[in-house]
């Protein structure tokens, strides 16, 4: 069965639909493809397996899955036809038993190809990446029998995977319309309603680009540093010491200002006075994890007023994205670094937490600046950061001039590995401020920052 036979026998089993059809997303489609009775015509099972273990004969993997429930029986097929292990994820999580979602055999590091039939927005396939990676398998590649979506593979690629499609939908619609199984003006009604949903998909990238990103960005060439100082220190005098010999090296100051022993009216002020004589911003760590309300308390008022002088602080997304508006809502000039990984040894966000703070942080463009991540090597971060929904910087603790740990589970990776994965910022404690002479390691770490930095932008694009 060649590709053209295919298509037609989709078309006479009745998989592809024309009419009006709610997508997941809410969105109404003029077309449907459902592929799901498939399974009961041997001969198109057969045929498509046949194209598919074509299509994947020069790919390199040591297992096959499918996404649940309709690739299911098709990638078992290929499965058998190449002699490759199979495996499959439950779709309901187990919660007895053996407690294990992945069912079959496999080893750590194997390279696992997924089958699914269908590709519309790309997230079940994430979802699937991440369930899979989560388990210690390495996920590539991805083979679809329909692409229907405006632009999938690329929105793969921007993610780290890559796609492989049998069938797209102009292929379809041109076989329809030359075998009349469909009218000019239904494909020409199908062509602009993908059209328009790209269109739509492009103008809500444009705005993604927000303002307290830009002024980071613009900060850091305007400094030719990307240093960011962690003053962790207990007292005003250490920490106004230390700023006064640093302040002309970092693009930006972080402050845990809860720390301090002896806070007062006058840190504030102090503070803004020389982050103005030394050109730098102000980003408070205070990791807001509350509900909207709460968190526009403790960020607003308080003893620290926080928003009267810090331009950005972090936040955790924990309660949900409704803690950006509660923090952010009606203020100029002011936004916040998601949490979207953390540097700490066993920390909780798992790869699924991840993907929901790039969610949200794409339906709230305006208030989210860029995002703290870490990661356990280059190919790691490079990976993590691919994923960014829109042109967030990536900041970065837990680096130091060597690899290693501290005694309450800091984990460190180094200056080098930290900027040629993708973070644009590097976030230093006590690398600097415990060194001999603070003022010589922060020229250290800003000259070694600032070289890796220029180094990536000038051989890639990330
Ligand atoms: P260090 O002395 O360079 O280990 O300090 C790192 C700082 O960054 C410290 O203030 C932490 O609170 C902060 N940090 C971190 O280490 N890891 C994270 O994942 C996040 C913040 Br978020």
């Amino acid at each position: 069965m060649n590709r053209d036979q295919f298509i037609l026998e989709l078309e006479k089993i009745g998989a592809i639909k024309f009419g009006n059809f709610t997508l997941k997303s809410g969105i109404i489609s003029p077309f449907y493809f459902d592929l799901r009775d498939m399974i009961s015509f041997p001969g198109m099972l057969e045929g498509v397996a046949e194209l598919i273990k074509d299509k994947i004969k020069d790919m390199d993997f040591d297992v096959i899955t499918g996404i649940p429930y309709t690739a299911l029986p098709i990638a078992t097929l290929v499965a058998v036809k190449l002699n490759k292990p199979f495996v499959y994820r439950r779709k309901e999580e187990k919660a007895y038993g053996t407690g294990k979602n992945i069912v079959g055999k496999f080893q750590q590091g194997d390279k696992c190809l997924v089958i699914d039939d269908l590709i519309t927005t790309g997230s079940s396939k994430i979802e699937t990446a991440e369930a899979y990676e989560q388990e210690g398998m390495k996920i590539e590649d991805f083979v679809v029998i329909i692409d229907r979506s405006d632009n999938g593979a690329a929105e793969m690629k921007h993610r780290g995977y890559n796609l492989h499609s049998l069938i797209d939908l102009e292929e379809i619609l041109l076989l329809l319309k030359k075998n009349k199984l469909i009218s000019a003006v239904k494909a020409k009604e199908v062509k602009d309603f993908t059209n328009s949903l790209k269109n739509y998909k492009e103008n809500k990238r444009e705005l993604v680009e927000n303002p307290l990103t830009r002024k980071l960005l613009n900060r850091i060439r305007q400094k030719r540093s990307n240093l960011i100082l962690s003053l962790d220190v207990t007292t005003q005098s250490e920490f106004f010491e230390i700023l006064d010999k640093v302040g002309n090296e970092i693009v930006m100051v972080k402050t845990h200002v809860d720390m301090l022993d002896d806070y007062d009216d006058n840190f504030a002020p102090r503070l803004l006075d020389y982050a103005a004589r030394q050109n730098f911003l102000i980003f408070e760590d205070r990791k807001f994890a509350d509900i909207g309300n709460t968190v526009r308390h403790q960020y607003r008022n308080g003893i620290y007023h926080i928003a009267d002088w810090a331009e950005y602080v972090t936040v955790h997304l924990v309660a949900g994205e409704f803690i950006l508006p509660g923090l952010f809502e009606g203020l100029e000039g002011r936004g916040g670094f998601v949490l979207a990984r953390m540097s700490s040894k066993g920390n909780l966000l798992n790869e699924t937490y991840t993907r929901k703070c790039f969610e949200a942080a794409r339906k709230n463009p305006q208030w989210v600046a860029g995002f703290i991540g870490h990661g356990s090597s280059v190919e790691d971060i490079k990976r993590f950061k691919a994923k960014f929904p829109g042109k967030e910087l990536l900041l970065m603790p837990g680096v130091k001039k060597e690899k290693g740990s501290d005694a309450m589970g800091q984990q460190y990776i180094t200056i080098e590995d930290a900027v040629k994965g993708g973070a644009d910022c590097i976030i230093v404690g006590r690398g600097i401020l415990q060194a001999p002479d603070p003022v010589t390691e922060a020229r250290l770490y800003r000259e070694r920052g600032w070289k890796a930095y220029n180094e990536r932008i000038s051989s890639s694009t990330i």
